[in-house]
């Protein structure tokens, strides 16, 4: 098979309700998604990277830029493509593993609907559909926030993850408990801490949280792997882990008793495979992260969800969660799950219609 070239597409899509957390408010996901059009197939992968650099350092704008300027043309230079040649090809451009992430999916997506293999099986999913959790954001009041959470629970979400940020964490987690009960429930701080706030993050202790997700900056090994110590609710890694290298360090030092799982972070894929395998050798439970995707992105994280060490529910929602509309068929909560698509590559495609009336843009990059 032969790649002729990238098409880059973006594709405005307003959420269902704003979504705050400690780096800011998202109304609208401005999503970059790229086309790997080849002789016999063509294949799809999004990029995850947000409008702004709050999350990590990439924005969409750079992404679709590192795409154009070096990516694309270092791939152009290659006397063949696949979506595993490209890695080498991609670990000389530094960082950008989101924009590397959305072409190698792009590549696979193609190469697995030639073989007639679905994402699941090529990745060694044996699970047939994945649980959901939900990420809810920080609330103007209690009141508001009990509301969504209600709301969650009643439409079957399994577990419930609260963004928190200093001065919105131990008293919406006490609401969320009193309200609730023993419902699964974490929480996600996206750096917004330090260590000197351990007495106050020791306070989540009493509400047996599965885990808390990312306390402290993203280069702060050490300082999570202190704050491990100085509480007793389960230390998560998200931002920090950018590789399966970074996930055996974490581990090693103590910095990550859980790990959240997202392609788009490590590069991809085969590096998300990667990341789950070091995890499970250590035996340290994963799950899958979110980056509000639209239903392509959706498909591709819900098939990784369904590897045996992804043991806690992941970020993994069902469409209406973050759109009225999808770009693909719908992701529908089924008792609590979602289900791994079956087909051949993501097992799902662009509704014509629905892909139109969001695209603001498209760019052809030829090989
Ligand atoms: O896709 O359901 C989703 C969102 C899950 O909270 C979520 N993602 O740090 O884990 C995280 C955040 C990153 C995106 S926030 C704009
Ligand atoms: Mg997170």
């Amino acid at each position: 098979m032969k790649f002729t070239g990238l098409e880059l597409r973006r594709v405005a899509m307003p959420l269902v309700a704003p979504f705050r957390t400690s780096m800011g408010t998202e109304y609208e996901r401005d999503v970059l998604l790229v086309r790997a059009v080849a002789d016999e197939a063509e294949g799809w992968g999004e990029c995850v990277a947000m409008s702004e650099p709050g999350y990590s350092a990439e924005y969409v704008d750079g992404a679709a830029d590192v795409i154009r300027r070096f990516l694309s043309p270092a791939l152009a230079a290659l006397p063949a493509v696949d979506a595993h040649l490209a890695e080498p090809v991609f670990a000389k451009v530094k960082g950008h593993p989101m924009a590397k992430a959305a072409i190698q999916t792009a590549l696979l997506d193609a190469q697995l609907r030639v073989a007639g293999l679905s994402f699941g099986e090529f990745l060694g999913a044996v699970r047939t559909a994945v649980p959901a959790g939900v990420s809810v954001g920080i609330m103007d009041s209690i009141p508001q926030l009990i509301d969504a959470v209600a709301r969650y629970l009643d439409a079957g979400y399994l577990r419930i993850k609260l963004k928190i940020e200093p001065g919105w964490d131990v008293e919406p987690v006490r609401a969320v408990r009193e309200r609730f009960g023993d419902v699964l429930l974490q929480v996600d701080a996206n750096c917004a801490y330090t260590l000197q706030d351990a007495r106050q993050l020791a306070g989540l202790d009493p509400f047996d949280l599965l885990l808390i997700e990312q306390p402290l900056p993203e280069d702060d090994i050490r300082g999570h792997a202190e704050l491990a110590r100085r509480l007793r609710t389960p230390m998560c890694l998200d931002e920090s882990i950018t590789s399966a290298r970074a996930a055996a360090d974490a581990i090693a030092w103590g910095a990550a008793a859980i790990v959240n799982i997202k392609p788009g972070r490590v590069g991809g894929y085969l590096e998300a495979r990667r990341v789950h395998d070091v995890c499970a050798a250590n035996g340290v439970p994963v799950w899958a992260g979110g980056m509000l995707e639209t239903g392509l992105g959706r498909a591709a994280n819900v098939a990784l969800a369904a590897l045996p060490g992804f043991t806690l529910p992941g970020d993994t929602s069902a469409s209406d969660r973050y759109y009225a509309t999808d770009i693909t068929r719908p992701f529908r909560l089924e008792d609590g799950h979602v289900r791994v698509p079956t087909g051949p590559g993501l097992g799902v495609d662009p509704d014509p219609d629905a892909l139109a009336a969001a695209t603001t843009g498209t760019e052809w990059l030829a090989w």
